[in-house]
């Protein structure tokens, strides 16, 4: 089936301006391109999203076993930069001498959870929710501006070109399933957008309440 009018992922952003902004504006983003964020709110967002990565990459395995081939290239390429970001958050939490032998906190956990629990949603359903959550740090670290170091290094990984171009090739492969996608399917992927746009909000809450 197809549809005059299959949901985009630029549709989505263009009808959810306020959800979107709170997802990616917020005082802790900000604070870091000043240097004012305390290293308390920092170190504990550093240990919690190196917990949720762990848990992003089991979802980025489940999307690659949905996906198919000629989506292959550009979610191999995505795992491979998550092997390597999981390596790089090991050095930063060793730099600053932090344990992430840690518990997840309650927002943590739900953003994991939610992970989780899309295995059971389709391919288009996935995809968007996976392009969702790269945008939202490819853009929450981008829009500040230069930021002060040491923070110029994390603004720098989400809001490189490179990434920038990763992203966009996700959007494209997300929109591509969509396009193919009967309604209630997009539906679940509106619903999964606005889900992840709250839980990205929560999540720099969370470090910043620290
Ligand atoms: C909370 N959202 C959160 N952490 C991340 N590392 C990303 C998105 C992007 O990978």
């Amino acid at each position: 089936m197809s549809y005059i009018m299959p949901l985009t992922c630029q549709h989505l952003i263009k009808t959810y301006p306020a959800e979107w902004q709170a997802a990616t504006v917020h005082p802790f983003l900000s604070q870091c391109r000043t240097g004012q964020i305390h290293a308390d709110q920092f170190n504990t967002w550093l240990v919690q999203d190196y917990l949720f990565v762990i848990e992003f990459t089991r979802m980025a395995a489940r999307l690659l076993a949905a996906a198919p081939v000629d989506h292959f290239d550009t979610l191999l390429n995505g795992l491979h930069a998550l092997q390597i970001e999981l390596s790089w958050f090991r050095d930063k939490a060793d730099e600053r001498q932090l344990t992430l032998d840690t518990a997840k906190q309650p927002t943590c956990q739900e953003y994991c959870d939610y992970m989780a629990s899309l295995a059971t949603t389709p391919y288009a359903v996935q995809a968007t929710a996976f392009w969702a959550i790269e945008y939202a740090y490819n853009q929450g670290w981008q829009l500040p501006g230069h930021m002060v170091p040491p923070y110029d290094e994390f603004a720098d990984r989400w809001g490189n070109p490179g990434f920038t171009e990763y992203v966009e090739l996700l959007a494209n492969q997300a929109n591509a399933a969509l396009q193919d996608a009967p309604e209630d399917v997009q539906q679940q992927a509106e619903a999964a957008f606005l889900r992840i746009a709250r839980l990205e909000t929560d999540f720099w809450q969370m470090a910043y309440s620290a």
